[in-house]
């Protein structure tokens, strides 16, 4: 399965577009791409630590407890693939998570200095200092997120590919307009898989699916929870009365 923004939109997450939107606010060129990076890196910087803030006072929502139960009893060969890079399916204690789109959360060195790791964890709110440096050469540090005009990292992708081999492929709160996360969707279910996206808002990509449910992820997926645990329930109840 994949997410996007809409998940986290019960926890006080601004999506990207739409007329609450980040994008509303703010152009993706001055913030989102490596050239605004060059450009003006303490901007760019401000406008991170200004999401860092502000995510790290929300808390997952009833969308991120459902999928973290589901991905440690549920579907023996559940991955969750996320855009979202708020952090908020880990703090859910979702497992087999890929991060398409990085992390608020990890650093990288702008320069790639051959002393730092790809990307390291700062999780310190507000930033000891701003922007933030690289440890080992004290050049720039960057936000550990895929800007646009950026590929997704080779590891991140092939992690993705492996997950479309399933029986169900969910899409919940993504608009599906950004590739190649978009693509996944479809590739999944060129694999065979039966494909369903839970949006409360019609999506371009909405013709494409084999069943869309319209309605918050937060709801509709915790009243798939509840169908799942009473379906269980009878079954097991049967299983029991079969044997008596
Ligand atoms: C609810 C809800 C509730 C509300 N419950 N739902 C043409 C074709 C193919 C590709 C391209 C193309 N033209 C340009 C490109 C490339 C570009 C792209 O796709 N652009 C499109 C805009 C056209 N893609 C890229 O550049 C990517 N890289 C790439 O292609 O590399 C190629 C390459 C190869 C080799 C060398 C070099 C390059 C990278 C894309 C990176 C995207 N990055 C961002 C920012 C991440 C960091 C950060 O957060 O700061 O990722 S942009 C932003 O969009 C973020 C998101 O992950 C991503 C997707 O957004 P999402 O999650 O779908 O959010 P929204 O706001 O769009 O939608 C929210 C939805 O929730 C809505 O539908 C609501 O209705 C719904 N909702 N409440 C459920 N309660």
């Amino acid at each position: 399965m994949i997410t996007g923004a809409g998940v986290s939109a019960a926890s006080g997450v601004p999506t990207f577009r739409g007329e609450d939107g980040l994008w509303s606010s703010f152009r993706v060129e001055d913030l989102a791409t490596p050239e605004a990076f060059a450009r003006d890196p303490d901007l760019v910087w401000k406008w991170y630590a200004w999401r860092r803030e502000l995510v790290s006072a929300c808390k997952p929502n009833r969308a991120h407890e459902v999928l973290a139960a589901w991905s440690r009893r549920r579907a023996p060969r559940f991955t969750l693939i996320t855009q979202n890079v708020d952090g908020l399916h880990e703090r859910a204690g979702t497992r087999n998570l890929v991060r398409f789109h990085g992390s608020l959360w990890e650093l990288q060195c702008w320069k790639g200095c051959a002393k730092s790791p790809p990307r390291w964890r700062e999780e310190t709110v507000p930033l000891r200092e701003l922007p933030p440096r690289c440890p080992h050469c004290r050049g720039l540090a960057r936000p550990g997120v895929v800007w646009f005009g950026e590929p997704i990292d080779p590891a991140v992708l092939e992690a993705s590919l492996a997950a479309l081999d399933c029986d169900v492929f969910l899409v919940v709160g993504t608009s599906g307009l950004v590739y190649p996360a978009a693509g996944l969707a479809d590739e999944a279910r060129l694999r065979g898989a039966f494909t369903v996206e839970i949006n409360p808002e019609p999506t371009e990509a909405g013709d494409r699916f084999d069943l869309s449910i319209q309605g918050p992820a937060e709801e509709v997926l915790d009243r798939l929870d509840a169908r799942l645990a009473d379906s269980e329930e009878s079954s097991s109840g049967s299983r029991f009365n079969s044997s008596q």
